[in-house]
């Protein structure tokens, strides 16, 4: 059932209502179920955004003032989307649409699913996000899972929506909507732009009532895997500190501190320091409780003061855009930003400063293979202070340079869309067939999750002092998630849910006499491996608290660098293939002769 929110005007009683029904779709298992949990671990935020947009349409009173705009919103990932009843309820208020939210590539054939139903019902459909507008933004024609969206009536919107939902909303209102709207080459500025919000009841689905916002978007590196400069362009914008202060205040008004800020790089935010100096005022002039979780670069140490106002802001938590250790797999990607022999003293850095570190690490560079994968893995454990990493498959995103490459060369890809989720293998790998890719994919959880080194890590967060508990549960989810649930961490949930009804379009119905007894076992099964799991890093947990000499615990991931020049071991190895510029260090062999 999604949350359910009116919005009245000035007590007035409107004599019409236009309901607007917000849907942020999942996607599909390799059963063909939807991947969906009662509680998600991190919160959509382009549902907050739109939800925020729609809830200014109804301020503005976009349809006039005789009619009330009522939304009702829900994540797939943690609710069930009951179709027939938000047709009953878009059909009492008279009219309506719905929107389907923050589509990504893997989620484009359960959007679609959605869309044809809502279609088969008779209602307006408008779909948006990074699918649309990356195919659209790159791709010289329409790809055909588009044309079918459109031939079923649905309504593409590309671009970001600020300053253009009214159109949207009047267009459908008046049963005037166009196939496509196009706004990729006309960016809204962000300062002063109405920010994402969601109510509280929308909020308590995720664990922690973590909300989110975007402080800034749009990236001006040029990675050549990433879509995000296609869609959201590469010069960047960014929301002022009073915007800011204004998101934490209404979601402080619900009862709610904990803010996830989506920007793909927040160190690169021009307005960082304003930003954070609020936060930090919030926090400890007002008791605010914020904390935050934050998305940065390899280089944010450089940025003077910036880690550790970051910390002083209420920042628990940080994912890095580590990718790769191997400099020639990160030129070939054009991730020429990322320095290698300056990781751990970043790494360092966030460590002195209590928070922890995810670093996010790209298997099926064209020069991996199985070999160089498990070394670097070692290499990793051995010399980098980092607390959670996880792998995704090199992946040939719609809206990426390399998908563009790809489609025009006619180099085969895998067709169906639900399996560009970055766990998939979606193109050939030169040095790789495909199950041996498959085979690293699934290596690579093992090799980094060893029991050996879940205990050096919590040995490092206990002489760091890092939140002991919170490493503890990340450890468990992030070594489960894949090899327990069969799903990526980040897309991970408690409590799974299987509804026999909801499978992918085209796939039978089970007979529930053979659905109910399989489901039981496979809920059991699951939840015995989780149990399993929990014990036994809780016992390692226990033996590390328990050991006096934890405190005075010590590893070469953990030694500062002191000399000028001084590098990592992984450094020497990779010595050969990192560029000499921007400081590379000098090879050591080379400075001796
Ligand atoms: C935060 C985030 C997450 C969060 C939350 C998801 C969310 N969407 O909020 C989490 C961690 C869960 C996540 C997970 C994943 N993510 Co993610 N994520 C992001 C990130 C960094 C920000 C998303 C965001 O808030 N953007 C800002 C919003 C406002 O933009 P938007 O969604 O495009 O919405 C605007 C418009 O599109 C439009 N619009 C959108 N919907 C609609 C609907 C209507 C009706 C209308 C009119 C307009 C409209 O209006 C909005 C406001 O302007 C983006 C990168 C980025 N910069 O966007 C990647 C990104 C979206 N993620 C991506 C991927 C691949 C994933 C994963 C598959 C990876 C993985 N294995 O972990 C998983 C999928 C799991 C899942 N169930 O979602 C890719 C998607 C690329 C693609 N072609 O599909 C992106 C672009 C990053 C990348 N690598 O390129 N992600
Ligand atoms: S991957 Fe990250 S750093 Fe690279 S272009 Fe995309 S957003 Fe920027």
């Amino acid at each position: 059932m999604c949350n359910v929110r009116g919005v009245q005007l000035h007590g007035l009683l409107p004599k019409r209502t236009f309901r607007v029904a917000l849907i942020k779709p999942s996607h599909y298992d390799p059963d063909g179920y939807v991947i969906q949990w009662r509680r998600t671990t991190i919160p959509s935020n382009s549902l907050a955004s739109v939800y925020g947009l729609i809830q200014e349409c109804a301020r503005e009173q976009v349809l006039g003032p005789e009619v009330s705009i009522e939304i009702e919103g829900c994540d797939e990932c943690n609710t069930i989307v009951d179709v027939a009843g938000i047709a009953k309820r878009i059909r009492a208020a008279g009219a309506g649409m719905i929107g389907l939210i923050g589509v990504q590539s893997n989620q484009f054939p359960r959007a679609l699913d959605l869309g044809r139903q809502f279609r088969a019902l008779g209602l307006p459909v408008v779909m948006g996000g990074f699918h649309v507008s990356g195919c659209i933004s790159m791709l010289p024609t329409l790809p055909a899972h588009l044309q079918e969206a459109l031939d079923l009536g649905i309504h593409l919107f590309a671009g970001e929506a600020e300053g253009r939902m009214g159109d949207v909303i009047r267009d459908v209102a008046a049963g005037t909507a166009k196939p496509i709207y196009n706004y990729l080459a006309d960016m809204p500025e962000m300062a002063a732009a109405v920010y994402p919000i969601l109510p509280s009841g929308l909020v308590a689905r995720v664990a922690g009532h973590y909300s989110s916002f975007d402080a800034g978007r749009g990236c001006p590196f040029q990675c050549s895997f990433c879509t995000i400069i296609n869609v959201q362009g590469r010069k960047s914008r960014y929301r002022t500190p009073d915007d800011v202060e204004a998101i934490v205040r209404a979601n402080a008004a619900q009862g709610v501190t904990r803010f996830f800020i989506t920007d793909d790089n927040f160190a690169r935010n021009r307005n960082w320091e304003p930003i954070l100096d609020r936060l930090i005022d919030l926090r400890e002039l007002e008791k605010f409780n914020i904390r935050l979780v934050l998305q940065v670069d390899t280089l944010c140490h450089r940025i003077p003061g910036f880690i550790a106002k970051a910390a002083r802001a209420g920042c628990t938590a940080v994912f890095i855009g580590l990718e790769n250790i191997n400099p020639e797999s990160l030129m070939g990607t054009k991730k020429r930003q990322n320095k290698i022999w300056e990781y751990r003293d970043m790494l360092l850095a966030w460590r002195a400063q209590k928070v922890m570190t995810y670093a996010g690490y790209i298997l099926g560079f064209p020069t991996d293979t199985p070999e160089s994968i498990a070394r670097d893995i070692e290499i990793i454990k051995q010399e980098l202070p980092i607390d959670i990493l996880e792998f995704f498959y090199l992946t040939p995103l719609p809206g990426s340079e390399d998908h563009k490459n790809l489609h025009l060369r006619g180099v085969p890809m895998e067709p169906d869309m639900n399996k560009y989720d970055l766990e998939h293998a979606c193109t050939a790998h030169p040095l790789m067939a495909k199950e041996a890719w498959m085979q690293v994919y699934a290596d690579a959880w093992r090799r980094y999750y060893t029991d050996a080194h879940v205990e050096t890590i919590m040995r490092r967060a206990i002489v760091s002092g890092i939140n002991r508990t919170k490493v503890l549960d990340s450890l468990t989810v992030f070594s489960g998630s894949v090899r327990i649930e069969g799903v990526h961490p980040l897309q991970f949930g408690f409590l799974r849910r299987k509804i026999r009804t909801q499978r992918r379009y085209g796939m039978p119905i089970v007979n529930p006499l053979l659905f109910y007894p399989w489901r039981v076992a496979d809920f059991l099964t699951v939840a015995v491996r989780w149990l399993r799991l929990i014990r036994r890093y809780r016992r390692i947990m226990a033996r590390v608290k328990a050991d006096s000499a934890a405190a005075n615990y010590f590893d070469e991931a953990l030694r500062p660098h002191t000399a000028p020049g001084e590098t990592d071991h992984f450094v020497e190895v990779f010595a050969d293939k990192i560029p000499h510029t921007h400081g590379a260090p000098v090879r050591a062999s080379a400075a001796a002769g």
